[in-house]
C-alpha cells in the first residue's frame, strides 16, 4: 500500500496530486528547484526537497535526483504530474527498477504511444480508426510522391516522434512536396533525434474530442467520455469542455469503445487520454494517445463525478476498478479555462512577476485549480500557465454563464493574465452556440481583440487607482512619496506602482 507519494511536479499540478493524497492519508513530498523555494506545492507537502537550479534540465528533469530523493525521504510511489517525465519510458523503468511505485502507465505502453508510426500500425490492429496514411516511415521522396498522389492533397506531413503539433507540415501542392518531407525530416532530426515521418490525409475543418479512459492492473479497461478541446492557440488549448457541444449518443459510445480498444491494445493501466481528430460528419481518426494525467482533466471529474488522481494510486496499489462502463455517465456540463501570465494584447508575451494581489472566484458550481498567492513571483523558467478555472452548470449554457461570473469576479494584478481574453472567447457568436472547430481562434480574430473604447478607459481607470494608490501612501507617510510634489509626482509613481487589470 502506497504511504508516501514524491509528486515530480510543480505547480497547480503538483498542488492537485497533493490534495487527492491528503484525502487518502498518503504522505507528500515535494521537489523544487532554487526558484521555487517558496512556491505553494513545496509549502502544501509534508516534507521537500532541493533538487537543482531553476532549468528544467537541471531540476524537475533530472531521473537520478529523483529517485534520490525518494529513497532518502522514504517515498514508496512517485507522481509524475504531466509534462517533464511524465511521458518518459525511462523514468518509469526505473521507478519499477529501483522498487518505487510509479503512479502511470508502463515503459511498454508509454514507448509505443509515444512512437506515432507504432502507435497507427497497434491501433489499426486492434481496429481503431486511423487518418488514412502510411504505416511505415517514408523511405525514399519518390514512393512518397506515389503515395502522396494516391492518397490525394492536402496532406499531412508528421514526424513519428513528434506529436501535440510538433514537427509537423501541411503539404497543398505537388510542387512542395518535396520540400515539406525533407524539412520535417530535419526538423524531426534536429528536435527529437529521429527523422522518421509518416504521411495523413489532411482533415480539414477538424475538432479536437478526446476520451478519457483509466485501466487497472488486471485488464479491465474503462472510458470516462470526452473532452472537446478544439479552442487551441498554438497548439495550446485554451478552452476545454465537456460534453462536446457536437457529440451525438451513437459516435459517442462507438468512439467510447474505440478509446477503450486502443487502451487494451497496449495493456495500458493508468489515466489516459485517446485523442481524435473529428471532422464535421462525426467521422473520426485516432490522432494519438497520451499516457499521463492531463491539464483538462478536472471537467471530466466534475461531469462524471471521479476523482482521477485517487484513481490513478488505487490503479497504482493495484487496485480493481471500483466501478464498470455501465455505473459511469455524463451529468450537466463542465468547462475549464487556462489562465496564463501573459499579455493577450501584446502577441501573448508571458508577463513573470510578483502577484500584488489575487482574489479567486468562489461559488455554487466554481471550482479553481491554481498555485499563485499574494508576494508569490511567477518565474519566467516554466510553464505560464497559473491556474485552471472551472465551472460545472446543469446545461452548457449554465456554464458559461456561470463562468463568464466567474471571470468577472477573478482579479489578478501584479501580472498581466490572459482572463480579459478568456471573457471575450465566451461572448464570440460561435462559442456561445457551440460551431467551433480548430480554427476558432484565428477565425474570429478579430472578435477577441480589445474594443478600443474600452482600451481607452482602461487607460482612465489605471490613472485614477494610480493617484488613489499614491494618496495611501501619502497617507502613511511611506517614504517614497513624503516630500516630493505631489502634482508632478502622481503619475510618475503610478506608472512604476500600479498595475491594475480589470
Ligand atoms: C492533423 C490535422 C489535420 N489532418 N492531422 C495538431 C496537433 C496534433 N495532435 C495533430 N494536429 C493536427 N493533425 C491531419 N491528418 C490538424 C491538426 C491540427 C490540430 C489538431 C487538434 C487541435 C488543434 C489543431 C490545430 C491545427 C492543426
Amino acid at each position: 500500500m502506497i504511504k508516501k507519494v514524491l509528486v515530480a511536479n510543480r505547480g497547480e499540478i503538483a498542488v492537485r496530486v497533493m490534495r487527492s493524497c491528503r484525502e487518502m492519508g498518503i504522505e507528500t513530498v515535494a521537489v523544487y528547484s532554487e526558484v521555487d523555494r517558496k512556491a505553494m506545492h513545496v509549502r502544501y507537502a509534508d516534507d521537500a526537497y532541493l533538487i537543482g537550479p531553476a532549468p528544467s534540465a537541471e531540476s524537475y528533469l533530472r531521473i537520478d535526483k529523483i529517485i534520490e530523493v525518494a529513497k532518502k525521504s522514504g517515498a514508496d510511489a512517485i507522481h509524475p504530474g504531466y509534462g517533464f517525465l511524465s511521458e518518459n519510458a525511462a523514468f518509469s523503468e526505473r521507478c519499477e527498477k529501483e522498487g518505487i511505485i510509479f503512479i502511470g502507465p508502463s515503459a511498454h505502453a508509454i514507448r509505443t504511444m509515444g512512437d506515432k508510426i507504432t502507435a497507427r500500425k497497434n491501433m489499426i490492429a486492434a481496429g481503431v480508426p486511423v487518418v488514412p496514411g502510411t504505416t511505415e516511415a517514408i523511405r525514399d521522396l519518390k514512393t512518397a510522391v506515389e503515395i502522396i498522389k494516391e492518397i490525394g492533397l492536402p496532406v499531412m506531413i508528421k514526424a513519428s516522434a513528434g506529436g501535440g503539433g510538433k514537427g509537423m507540415r501541411l503539404v497543398k501542392r505537388e510542387e512542395d512536396i518535396v520540400g515539406a518531407i525533407s524539412g520535417a525530416k530535419s526538423e524531426a532530426k534536429a528536435a527529437f533525434g529521429d527523422d522518421a515521418v509518416y504521411i495523413e490525409k489532411y482533415i480539414s475543418s477538424p475538432h479536437h474530442i478526446e476520451f478519457q479512459v483509466l485501466g487497472d492492473k488486471h485488464g479491465h479497461v474503462v472510458h470516462l467520455f470526452e473532452r472537446e478541446c478544439s479552442v487551441q492557440r498554438r497548439h495550446q488549448k485554451v478552452v476545454e469542455e465537456t460534453p462536446s457541444p457536437i457529440m451525438r449518443h451513437d459516435v459517442r459510445m462507438e468512439m467510447g469503445a474505440a478509446a477503450v480498444a486502443a487502451a487494451k491494445a497496449v495493456n495500458y493501466h493508468g489515466a489516459g487520454t485517446i485523442e481524435f481528430i473529428v471532422d464535421d460528419e462525426l467521422n473520426y481518426y485516432f490522432l494519438e494517445m497520451n499516457t499521463r494525467l492531463q491539464v483538462e482533466h478536472p471537467i471530466t471529474e466534475r461531469v462524471v463525478g471521479v476523482d482521477l488522481v485517487k484513481e490513478q494510486i488505487n490503479i497504482a496499489n493495484g487496485f480493481e476498478l471500483p466501478f464498470v462502463q455501465e455505473d459511469l455517465n455524463q451529468n450537466g456540463h463542465a468547462i475549464e479555462v487556462r489562465i496564463y501570465a501573459e499579455d493577450p494584447d501584446n502577441n501573448f508575451m508571458p508577463s513573470p512577476g510578483i502577484i500584488k494581489h489575487i482574489t479567486e472566484p468562489l461559488g455554487l458550481g466554481v471550482r479553481h485549480d491554481g498555485y499563485a498567492y499574494e508576494g508569490y513571483e511567477i518565474p519566467i523558467y516554466y510553464d505560464p500557465m497559473i491556474s485552471k478555472l472551472i465551472v460545472w452548470g446543469k446545461d452548457r449554457k449554465e456554464a458559461i454563464a456561470r463562468l463568464k461570473r466567474a471571470l468577472y469576479a477573478y482579479k489578478i494584478t501584479g501580472i498581466k493574465t490572459s482572463i480579459p481574453y478568456l471573457v471575450r472567447i465566451l461572448d464570440v457568436p460561435a462559442f456561445i452556440d457551440g460551431r467551433y472547430n480548430t480554427h476558432f481562434i484565428e477565425e474570429n480574430q478579430e472578435l477577441l481583440k480589445p474594443l478600443k473604447h474600452c482600451t481607452d478607459r482602461c487607460q482612465d481607470v489605471a490613472a485614477i487607482t494610480a493617484f488613489i494608490d499614491y494618496l495611501t501612501k501619502l497617507e502613511q507617510r511611506q517614504p517614497a512619496v513624503v516630500g516630493k510634489d505631489l502634482a508632478n509626482n502622481w503619475k510618475d509613481f503610478g506608472r512604476k506602482r500600479a498595475v491594475l487589470r480589470l
